[in-house]
């Protein structure tokens, strides 16, 4: 299996509404591997770091403030086709996105969509080094992984 990483936040608002076991629930049934997770309150210079490539869009300080309003679930998750495959569990805008994705069955407005995914290879190597040192991150055999990918 092609195994890759991607990074995925449950952002303050999906934290304080009790939204956590529900949506690690999604990645984990799904057949991903958790490898990477803890919780934090991301500073504003380190919500500024996460959302650099934002940075000249209007809602830039809104979304920074945000995100450094309350604790994180910050997570790594392991499995072939992982990041692209979590973005479609994820959804996009909630006013748009399918029943059945996390934003579509569990948020409103774009403002506030409880979880964030890394869009691509690039970004997702450097999310999880942005937040997460190497040894925080468990390599390991799932007894399950035959099951998944024969
Ligand atoms: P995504 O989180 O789906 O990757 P993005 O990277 O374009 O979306 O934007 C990052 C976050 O910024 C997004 O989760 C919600 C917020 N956001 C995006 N567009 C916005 C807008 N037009 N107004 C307010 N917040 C916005
Ligand atoms: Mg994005």
């Amino acid at each position: 299996a092609e195994m890759e990483r991607t990074f995925i936040a449950i952002k303050p608002d999906g934290v304080q509404r009790g939204l956590i076991s529900e949506i690690i629930t999604r990645f984990e049934r799904k057949g991903f591997k958790l490898v990477g997770i803890k919780i934090m309150v991301p500073s504003n210079g380190f919500a500024q770091k996460h959302y650099h490539g934002l940075k000249e869009r209007p809602f830039f300080n809104g979304l920074c403030n945000f995100l450094s309003s309350g604790p994180v679930v910050a997570m790594v998750w392991e499995g072939e086709g992982v990041i692209r495959y979590g973005r479609k569990l994820i959804g996009t805008d909630p006013q748009k996105s399918e029943p059945g994705t996390i934003r579509g069955d569990l948020a409103v407005v774009l403002g506030r969509n409880v979880i964030h995914g890394s869009d691509g290879p690039e970004t997702a190597k450097d999310e999880i080094s942005l937040w997460f040192k190497p040894e925080e991150l468990v390599s390991y055999t799932n007894n399950a992984e035959k099951w998944i990918y024969g």
